[in-house]
C-alpha cells in the first residue's frame, strides 16, 4: 500500500491523520503545503481537494479528503496493528457522535485564537486588496476570513470561542467520568480521542493548559495521549505553532501584553 499525505506540519486536521498513520506503522510520503502562502488554493491541489484545505490522502491512486473521514478510512483499510473503532455498533455510534461534536465545537473554536494570535501579523502585512483576494480564493473559509478581517476577530468572538472550548473540556471530563476512562470511550483509545487531540495540544501550545487544570480527568487524558508511541512522530519538530512563530511563546506573549 502506498500513501501520500498532503498536509501541513502545524495543521491540527493533518495531525489527526499523521497520528493514525504512525500508530498503524503505515509508511507514507508527506507533501508539505505552506498554508499562509496559499499552496492549498493552487489549481493542482484544488483538483485533489476542492475544499482547498489540508489534509488530503492519496492511497494507491484513490483520493480521500476530510480528516475525520480519512482516519475512519485508515481504520477500515488497515485493521490489525492498532484499531481505533469499537466493534460494537452502539459504541461506534457513540464514537461518531463525539467526532461530530468535536468537529463542530472544539476543532472549529480553536481557529479563532489560532488566527488571532498566530496568523494575524501575516494578514496585517497585506494590503486590503490582497487580503480580500486571498479571502475570496478560499472555497471553504471565505466568510471566516472576511469575518476576521485584517485586524482580527473582536474580543467578543475570542471570548465566545474560549467559552466553547471550556464547555468542550467539561464535556470531555463528563464523558471520561461516565466511561470510566482513561479515554473518552473507556479503556481503549478510539478515533474520538484522536480527533480531539490536536485542539487540546494547540491550546496547550498557546499557553492555555490552565483552562483544564481543575479537571484532573482531562489532564490525565492529555498525559495519556502524549505518552502514546504515535504522538512523538506525529508532532515532529516544527509541528507546534510556537516553533514556527516564536512571538507566540508565553514569555513573548506576556511581554507583548505588558506583564
Ligand atoms: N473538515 C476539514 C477541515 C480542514 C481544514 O480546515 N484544514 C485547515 C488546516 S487544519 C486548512 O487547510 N486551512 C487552510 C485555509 O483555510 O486556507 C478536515 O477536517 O479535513
Amino acid at each position: 500500500m502506498a500513501f501520500t499525505l498532503y498536509n501541513a506540519p502545524q495543521s491540527t486536521c493533518s495531525q489527526r491523520v499523521r497520528f493514525v498513520l504512525n500508530a498503524k506503522t503505515l509508511p507514507f510520503a508527506e507533501v508539505k503545503l505552506d498554508l499562509l502562502a496559499g499552496d492549498q488554493l493552487k489549481p493542482g491541489y484544488l483538483a485533489l481537494n476542492p475544499n482547498g484545505v489540508v489534509p488530503t490522502l492519496e492511497h494507491d491512486g484513490a483520493i480521500v479528503i476530510d480528516s475525520s473521514v480519512i482516519i475512519e478510512y485508515l481504520d477500515e483499510i488497515a485493521p490489525g496493528a492498532e484499531e481505533f473503532t469499537p466493534p460494537d455498533p452502539v459504541r461506534r455510534a457513540k464514537m461518531r457522535a463525539l467526532m461530530r461534536f468535536i468537529d463542530e465545537v472544539p476543532a472549529a473554536s480553536v481557529r479563532v485564537p489560532t488566527y488571532n494570535l498566530a496568523f494575524l501579523p501575516r494578514f496585517a502585512a497585506m494590503s486590503e486588496a490582497e487580503f480580500l483576494a486571498f479571502a475570496e480564493s478560499k472555497p471553504l473559509r471565505k466568510e471566516f476570513m472576511l469575518a476576521m478581517g485584517r485586524s482580527g476577530f473582536p474580543q467578543q468572538d475570542m471570548d465566545a470561542a474560549m467559552a466553547r472550548l471550556r464547555r468542550s473540556y467539561e464535556r470531555m471530563d463528563k464523558e471520561i467520568a461516565q466511561s470510566g476512562g482513561p479515554w473518552l470511550l473507556g479503556g481503549d483509545i478510539s478515533l474520538a480521542d484522536i480527533a480531539l487531540m490536536p485542539a487540546i495540544v494547540r491550546m496547550a501550545d498557546l499557553g492555555r493548559a490552565r483552562d483544564w487544570q481543575d479537571l484532573p480527568r482531562v489532564q490525565r487524558w492529555y498525559d495519556a495521549i502524549r505518552a502514546h508511541p504515535a504522538f512523538k512522530p506525529t508532532y515532529y519538530p516544527g509541528s507546534l505553532l510556537t516553533e514556527r512563530f516564536p512571538y507566540l511563546r508565553p514569555a513573548e506573549l506576556a511581554s507583548a501584553a505588558g506583564h
